[in-house]
């Protein structure tokens, strides 16, 4: 029997309705197993017993006024998960899928990414089921002021720092830090994701994007190719999307479709990407108006469809398990050489397989994702120096993180007999940091 199975079974028993939280720890829990053997310290002291337990989860009620004066009541969570290599860090999610296990899931991959990073923060997600889409502004405001009046007690600079994820950019950011300093009486780096006015950083927003296409460089130079020339398929049209698509266009190659929940757009000789940040970041509307607005583009409903758009790149930035086997097999028939994930486990551990099957590169999200926060960190290293660094600065640093992560997963794959398995090379790299700062600081 496998050393860490029991440990899987405590999950299971622990949280019996959280699938995505089990799909998350039973991947890591695998990598993890030859480091069980090599290391029997991390089994006497319940390293990895602690590690799949949130140090703390609060769940919350957050009522607020609709526009027709109705009261509206929705759940608001944050987990924190491990606070062993930094305060807590992690981004906030409204979307009316959000439960205790998603943000679990994600709290808990936030621990091995922000590790990876090589930066001093520890892991942490929240958020809601509340959905902004069709909001108007002081509806949104009303909301995040209420969620901000539970949420204030639990958060500070040096203690817990959320920031943005799905359905949470810089207004809601805005209204958020806005009703903390209310709140607080106090001008801190507490939420980061923060509007360049008051306290945000320079290539913040670009980070997850632009880090993303940093990675997947690093990992096709290490195996003799580039993004020059490529064909890409984006799926998403949020942050990390449009920002993923503007580094991909910068560094040579085309991105030929994007979608959102309700479809997909295809543009043969690249999307238009002044085009797509007019309707998606300032018009807030569907990304079927894209393909209304240029005649050129093909709009199709339905957006799991967009992986059989053919193209040499696939990078799946919108949400978890939107890439599964079928579409990992109809990837690979039309000739995919790599599959990077910008969103969080977007791939489903059966795609993953397949894709090692065929030896596919694959980057696993707590990697090639990590530039968003990294740069959130970045932020904070800012605000408390109380200085602003250009945004060049800002750009170079995160482009020399994300390499560092790619050498650190492709490393410590080799390490361990697997060259080419970054995931594993990512698990046991962001875990081995927690552990041995769990070890020396005694049973927490
Ligand atoms: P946004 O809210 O800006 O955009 C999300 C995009 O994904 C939208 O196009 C949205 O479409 C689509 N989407 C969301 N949920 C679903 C769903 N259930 N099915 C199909 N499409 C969906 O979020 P971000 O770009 O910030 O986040 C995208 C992913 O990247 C998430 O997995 C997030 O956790 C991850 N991530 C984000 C980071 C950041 O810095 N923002 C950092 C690291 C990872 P629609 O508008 O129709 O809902
Ligand atoms: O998933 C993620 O890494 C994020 N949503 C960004 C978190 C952050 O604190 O910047």
């Amino acid at each position: 029997m496998a050393v860490l199975d029991s440990i899987k079974e405590t999950v299971r028993k622990r949280n019996p309705h959280d699938a995505e939280f089990i799909q998350a720890t039973d991947e890591v829990l695998l990598s993890l197993e030859l480091v069980a053997q090599k290391h029997p310290e991390y089994v006497e002291n319940g390293i990895f017993e602690r590690i799949v337990e949130p140090e703390r989860q609060i769940v919350f009620r957050v009522p607020w006024v609709d526009d027709q004066g109705k009261v509206q009541v929705n759940r608001g969570f944050r987990v924190e998960f491990n606070s062993a290599i930094g305060p807590y860090k992690g981004g906030l999610r409204f979307h009316p899928s959000v439960n205790l296990s998603i943000i679990k899931f994600l709290g808990f991959e936030q621990c091995f990414k922000n590790a990876l990073t090589g930066l001093p923060i520890g892991g942490g997600k929240g958020g809601s089921d509340f959905d902004p889409k069709g909001k108007s502004d002081s509806e949104v405001m009303r909301f995040c002021q209420s969620f901000m009046t539970e949420l204030y007690r639990h958060i500070g600079a040096d203690r817990d720092v959320p920031a943005g994820d799905i359905g949470v950019g810089a207004r809601e950011i805005g209204y958020l830090f806005g009703q903390y300093k209310r709140i607080r009486n106090e001008y801190s780096g507490v939420l980061t994701g923060k509007g360049l006015t008051y306290g945000g950083s320079l290539a913040r927003k670009e980070a997850t994007g632009y880090g993303l296409c940093y990675f997947t460089q690093a990992m096709l130079e290490d195996h003799g190719s580039s993004l020059q020339g490529k064909r890409v398929v984006i799926s998403g049209s949020g942050n990390v999307a449009i920002y993923a698509a503007e580094k991909c266009t910068q560094l040579g190659a085309t991105v030929v479709a994007m979608s959102d929940s309700n479809g997909y757009v295809y543009d043969e000789n690249g999307i238009d990407l002044a085009k797509m940040k007019e309707i998606k970041e300032i018009r807030r509307e569907r990304i079927k108006e894209y393909a209304n607005a240029l005649p050129r583009a093909q709009y199709h409903e339905g957006c799991k469809d967009i992986w059989s758009c053919v193209c040499d790149i696939a990078l799946p930035c919108a949400t978890q398990n939107e890439l599964d086997e079928q579409a990992a097999e109809v990837l690979i028939k039309n000739g995919v050489m790599a599959v990077c994930e910008g969103a969080n486990m977007p791939c489903t551990p059966q795609a993953i397989t397949v894709l090692k099957r065929h030896g596919i590169l694959y980057a696993p999200g707590k990697a090639s994702n990590a530039g968003g926060v990294a740069t959130s960190a970045l932020e904070m290293s800012q605000n408390s120096q109380r200085l602003s660094w250009s945004f060049d600065e800002v750009d170079a640093r995160l482009k020399n993180i994300m390499e560092n992560i790619y050498r650190t997963c492709a490393d410590t794959a080799i390490a361990y007999d697997d060259k080419d398995n970054f995931m594993l090379g990512a698990n046991i790299a962001g875990f081995e940091k927690i552990a041995e700062a769990m070890l020396a600081q005694g049973i927490v």
